[in-house]
């Protein structure tokens, strides 16, 4: 980890830079293969999972018969767990739903919002190094409870044609009735135009590498709407001596396992602590199957020192972080102060990991800095909110002087017209 002291705010966004990408050429291979897709459908896709994910699938849809084996498959522990963080999700984005609230502008003048479902959604989950049966969950739970009519769920095969069982399992537990083998470039394409066996989707969920990034990017042009812009994962951690520095370096070692290019930060006041969570971090790398990989992700992270609580605060909110961790004294104080974050955490007992699995909030999340201006993915994520209005005689005698006087103002008489009109009839109909 590289250590900085008392930075200069000017040098901030340097050192906070995220992992640059590559992406030279991404989009124009991207745009080839989503054309192929969109032309020739189910071909294309057979031909693009045999080339990248080496498998040649005869049916692209998981059977019941696959269904029935993966339920078998999953150990009853893990399905409790499964079903226990299920529950957690269920509750806490069932009471994002809100009320319709007609609201009286002036008499005679209501307007209300109707929240309405999405009709067809199509979430995607990344193979990869690890089966995120997790993100099934976080995905699938909200919409089924947003009332969402199809949910279509798609994640690569592995190399004998078969889908992880514990996404199976999850995507069963949480309402979905069609997985799809496809992934990557091939699995936005498909969800985003419809083939012959994967429905059209009219927005798409989920994370993925730079690829799947690019097609969701290049599809949200014309054809679907997508979450939001996703990038490598990170953590920024705040902590000071309050905090158990075992316990931060766990925090910022399961972000960093995630993959080469996630990013963890340490901002502490305490420079002792700063010793402590590296020699934490060494000792718990040790013992870790994907070392590796974090090791690798710790090479472009970051330790500040920072003696100013203030500073603190101001960087935080210019990092913008995904997750945020408060291990200090005052974390509700500073909490208070956040206002640029994707999910924060607070107190020495509220893991990260907590929220990415089981406590029930969303860990679909802005990456980037894109916390400034995303929300994490939520129960509204799903829904989309329709405005009504209705307008009494009485109502169109008080709006409609002001309505005549701007339509006139932007010269637009067909508008002014349309109240004109009416006012004159109501008028005649007084007598
Ligand atoms: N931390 C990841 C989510 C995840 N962690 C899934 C474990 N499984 C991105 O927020
Ligand atoms: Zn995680």
């Amino acid at each position: 980890m590289k250590t900085f002291v008392n930075p200069e705010k000017s040098r901030w966004s340097q050192i906070l830079q995220r992992p640059l990408m590559d992406v030279s050429g991404l989009y124009e291979t991207v745009q080839g293969v989503l054309n192929e897709i969109k032309q020739k459908g189910d071909s294309a896709l057979r031909k693009y999972t045999l080339q990248f994910d080496g498998v040649d699938l005869e049916k692209l849809q998981v059977s019941e018969e696959e269904w029935t084996e993966a339920e078998r498959q999953v150990e009853p522990e893990l399905k409790k767990a499964i079903e226990l963080a299920a529950n957690n999700i269920e509750k806490f984005h069932g009471a994002q739903k809100t009320e319709i609230r007609k609201v009286e502008t002036m008499p005679g003048v209501s307007c209300w919002q109707k929240a309405v479902p999405i009709e067809k959604v199509g979430l995607y989950i990344p193979g990869g190094t690890a089966p995120l049966f997790s993100t099934v969950l976080m995905l699938a739970i909200p919409a089924r409870i947003a009332g969402c009519r199809e949910i279509v769920l798609c994640t690569p095969p592995g190399k004998d044609g078969s889908v992880h069982p514990a996404i199976l399992f999850a995507a069963k537990y949480s309402g979905v009735k069609k997985v799809f083998k496809l992934g990557g470039v091939q699995a936005i394409g498909a969800m985003a135009y419809g083939t012959e066996s994967v429905p059209k989707a009219d927005k798409i969920f989920g994370p993925g590498n730079q690829y799947v990034m690019a097609a969701k990017q290049l599809v949200s042009i014309n054809e679907v709407a997508i979450d939001m812009p996703a990038g490598p994962s990170e953590v920024m951690v705040v902590a000071d001596k309050s905090a158990d520095p075992a316990f931060i370096a766990s925090d910022l070692l399961s972000q960093a396992e995630h993959g080469a290019d996630s990013q963890v930060v340490l901002v502490t006041n305490n420079e002792e602590l700063a010793e402590q969570v590296k020699a934490q971090i060494n000792l718990q790398l040790e013992k870790l199957p994907r070392k590796e990989l974090a090791e690798k992700s710790l090479k472009n992270s970051v330790l500040i020192v920072m003696e100013d609580e203030q500073k603190i605060v101001n960087l935080i909110n210019e990092y913008a972080p995904e997750h945020l961790i408060l291990s200090t004294k005052n974390y509700s104080e500073l909490a208070e102060r956040v206002f640029n974050a994707g999910s924060v955490f607070l107190g020495n007992y509220t893991p990260e990991s907590a929220g990415d699995y089981a406590s029930g909030t969303n860990h679909t999340l802005p990456t980037n800095g894109w916390a400034r201006s995303y929300s994490g993915v939520n129960l509204d994520s799903f829904i989309k909110k329709i405005t009504f209005q209705e307008i009494t005689e009485e109502g169109l005698k008080s709006i409609g002087p002001a309505i005549e006087t701007m339509a006139a103002a932007e010269q637009l008489e067909a508008h002014k017209n349309a109240v004109t009109l009416r006012l004159k009839r109501i008028l005649l109909d007084e007598g």
